[in-house]
């Protein structure tokens, strides 16, 4: 993309009403446009970036196995009515009437819906495991949204539901997500915690909230230090296999981790007091297991192995994928602006051309655009007629992980400078290495996308 052509509103002050760090960086970074009370436009560079998250997601839940789908964001309130959650739900419920006088929601989950769709079409055993899932957006009349994409009104979740013949096989469906959440998290160079919640409105008292460590975060939390040592890295892990998952589990959850919603100070005391932490967290995920609550009274069964129709086994799985921009951004960030993780960066480079109009830094700034693009690479060129500071200015604040700067003086020598946002480490580098340097640099990262 060449910035000349390309539709980026920084803003030069800090915005007044943004909070906390986030919400701040985001409207100057002219990421999203506020529309009003916790609604926003995602203007393009914000938009990037949840589509970077939204195919993590996707390729996350199908490596797991789960099955995209899309439902609407209006539902008919008869579907909540048989759960007996459209009276439970209260104000934060968005309820709509059409012309005809029918009564509508604008969903702020999907358990309902998508266990409509489940009795319409599912009829045996022989149809389990299933877990179907969507990309959609959520309204949830907050009665205080702030923080920007934080604590949003409207807002993109990945929401998926496990259907299971047995509470056994349901678990598994939970274990299984627990694992795929904690690579999806760290894709995105994020370290989410699972830790032992309560089940709220969904439901069900087996749930684990995923939170990363933040001082902005609205929920507290206590944990053993411990725990912030695990990472799940690169291994490799076979989804339809009970004991991996289990064991996985088992990893992640056996040391205390809780937010104040379970917490438990005689359990907390057991933690060697050396160990014990008290923080704040951004909720961004939670699974819940809540067995038949929904299947039963919607009747949505399946005929077992013995002839006999039997209620599912189900789970729900949620990711807060607008809230993630905010939460990624408070966990990496310094004065200048955003750092984006390699991961979910919006572009992998920026090209500074230090002297447009310079026919040999013109030329070469083209050649580096052209080859970062044949080598699978998105850089962002700011060919724009502006001082170097300014565009230096710009790209700290928007927070590409890599800089390529290229000047009539470096190029007189064959040289350009590769810098590092988070460092701000340079090396000076021929602009062929420089294009080959960062070609190496996102290889896991595209080739994490082409495995899945
Ligand atoms: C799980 C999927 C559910 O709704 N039903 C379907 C279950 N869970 S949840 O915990 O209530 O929401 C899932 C994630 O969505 C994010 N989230 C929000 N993000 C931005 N603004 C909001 N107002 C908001 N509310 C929830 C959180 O990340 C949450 O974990």
């Amino acid at each position: 993309m060449r910035l000349s052509r390309y539709f980026l509103p920084v803003l030069k002050e800090d915005p007044k009403e943004a909070q906390i760090v986030s919400h701040r960086l985001m409207l100057r970074a002219g990421m999203i446009k506020q529309q009003t009370a916790g609604i926003y436009s995602w203007l393009p560079l914000g938009y990037r970036v949840l589509r970077r998250i939204e195919q993590i997601v996707h390729e996350e839940q199908e490596r797991a196995g789960h099955v995209p789908l899309l439902m609407p964001t209006l539902q008919p309130a008869d579907l909540w009515r048989e759960s007996g959650r459209y009276d439970d739900y209260g104000e934060e419920m968005l309820r709509i009437t059409d012309r005809h006088k029918r009564d509508l929601l604008y969903g702020p989950t999907n358990e309902e819906m998508i266990t409509d769709i489940f009795r319409s079409h599912v009829n045996s055993y022989k149809d389990l495991p299933l877990t179907l899932y969507h990309i959609q957006w959520k309204f949830r009349d907050e009665i205080r949204p702030r923080f920007g994409v934080m604590r949003g009104r409207e807002f993109l979740m990945k929401d998926g539901y496990n259907f299971d013949l047995t509470k056994e096989d349901a678990l598994h469906a939970y274990n299984r997500h627990l694992v795929s959440y904690l690579r999806t998290y760290e894709r995105m160079g994020l370290q989410a915690i699972p830790m032992r919640a309560d089940g709220g409105p969904i439901g069900g008292d087996y749930t684990h909230e995923f939170l990363v460590l933040a001082e902005t975060g609205e929920s507290e939390v206590f944990y053993d230090s411990q725990i912030t040592d695990l990472t799940f890295g690169d291994r490799q892990i076979d989804y339809d296999d009970h004991a991996q998952c289990q064991a996985v589990l088992e990893e992640f959850t056996s040391r205390y981790a809780r937010t104040d919603e379970t917490h438990d100070e005689a359990i907390f005391a057991d933690v060697p007091e050396d160990r014990r932490r008290t923080a704040r967290g951004i909720e961004v995920g939670q699974i819940f297991y809540f067995g038949t609550k929904y299947s039963e009274p919607m009747g949505a069964t399946v005929v077992g192995p013995d002839g006999a129709r039997v209620p599912v086994h189900m789970g729900s799985h949620g990711i807060g994928v607008s809230r993630l921009l905010g939460a990624i951004i408070e966990a990496n960030h310094d004065d200048k602006g955003i750092i984006w993780p390699e991961g979910v960066t919006p572009f992998h480079a920026g090209i500074v051309n230090l002297k447009q109009g310079d026919e040999t830094t013109d030329g070469a700034c083209e050649s580096i655009y052209g080859e970062m693009r044949a080598a699978g690479l998105e850089p962002l060129y700011d060919d724009r007629n502006d001082r170097a500071g300014a565009k230096f200015a710009s790209m700290d604040l928007i927070g590409l992980p890599w800089r390529i700067t290229v000047g009539p003086r470096g190029l007189a020598k064959n040289i350009v400078e590769l810098t590092n946002r988070r460092s701000g480490d340079s090396i000076e580098l021929s602009p062929q290495d420089a294009v080959a340097r960062l070609v190496e640099i996102y290889r896991p990262i595209l080739q994490a996308s082409a495995r899945a």
